[in-house]
C-alpha cells in the first residue's frame, strides 16, 4: 500500500470486450487480474471513454470512411472507429464483474465532440487537460502503475503521458490487451520505450517487496 503508488484502470467497458461494439480479444479477460491487484493500491483510478453521440472519432460521421480508416482531423491524424462508448449506454459502463468500489475517481474523457482522447491526461489535441496530472500530483502520486484497455491506444498514450508529467510509469501487460491494428503494437511499445515507460507484468509487482523498477518500494 505505497502511499505514493496508483492503478489506473483504463476503459474496462463493455464496449471494448467481446461482443462490445470496438472489441478488443479477450478484453474480458484483463477483469480478474486487475481484480486481483487492487488490495496492492491504496489509490485506484479509472478512466471510461464517454463520447457523445455524434463523436467525430465515429466512422459513422465520414461519409465513405470505413471503421479503421484514418482521417486528417485539424489536430492531426485520427484513426476512425466504430460508434462506441455513447454517453449513459450499456457499452460505456464498466464490465460487471470489474470492482469499482474503492475508486476515489472516474475520469472521462473523449467527451468533446470534435476531439478525441486516448490519454488519461491529454485529449489528442495534445493540449487539452483532462484535469487527472493535477489530481495525481495533489495526491503526491509518484509512480503510475498501468491496467487495461487498449495496450496500443488509451493505455499506451496514458503511460507516456504519465511520464510527460513527471510519474513513474509501469504497465502490466498481462493486465492489458491490444486493439492490435498493422504495427500499432510495435509502436506504441516504441513509444513508450522512448519515454522511459517500464512494460512489467503483475507478478513483478505481486507482494509489495522491491519495485520493478529495481527502485526499494516506499
Ligand atoms: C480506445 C479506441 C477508441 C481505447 C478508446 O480505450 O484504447 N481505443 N477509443
Ligand atoms: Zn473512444
Amino acid at each position: 500500500m505505497e502511499p505514493h503508488d496508483l492503478l489506473l484502470i483504463v476503459d474496462v467497458q463493455n464496449d471494448f470486450c467481446p461482443g462490445g461494439n470496438l472489441p478488443v480479444a479477450d478484453g474480458d479477460q484483463v477483469v480478474p487480474v486487475i481484480n486481483g491487484l487492487l488490495p496492492r493500491f491504496r489509490h485506484v483510478v479509472l478512466t471510461q471513454d464517454w463520447h457523445p453521440a455524434d463523436h467525430a472519432s465515429f466512422a459513422s460521421r465520414h461519409p465513405g470512411k470505413a471503421p479503421y480508416e484514418a482521417v486528417q482531423m485539424p489536430y492531426g491524424e485520427q484513426t476512425l472507429w466504430p460508434d462506441h462508448c455513447v454517453q449513459g449506454s450499456d457499452g460505456a459502463a464498466f464490465h460487471p464483474d470489474l470492482e469499482t468500489d474503492g475508486a476515489l475517481a472516474v475520469i472521462r474523457k473523449g467527451m468533446n465532440p470534435a476531439i478525441d482522447s486516448y490519454s488519461a491526461f491529454t485529449e489528442n489535441d495534445r493540449s487539452t487537460p483532462t484535469g487527472l496530472g493535477g489530481l495525481l500530483r495533489a495526491l503526491d502520486i509518484r509512480r503510475v502503475f498501468l491496467a487495461g484497455l487498449a495496450f496500443d491506444f488509451c493505455v499506451g498514450w496514458s503511460a507516456t503521458d504519465a511520464r510527460t508529467h513527471g510519474f513513474e510509469a509501469i504497465v502490466l501487460e498481462d493486465a492489458t490487451r491490444p486493439v492490435d491494428l498493422p504495427g500499432t503494437v510495435a509502436a506504441a511499445r516504441a513509444a513508450m520505450l522512448d519515454a522511459g515507460v517500464v512494460v512489467s507484468t503483475s507478478h513483478d509487482i505481486a507482494g509489495g517487496g522491491s519495485g520493478p523498477t529495481g527502485q526499494p518500494a516506499r
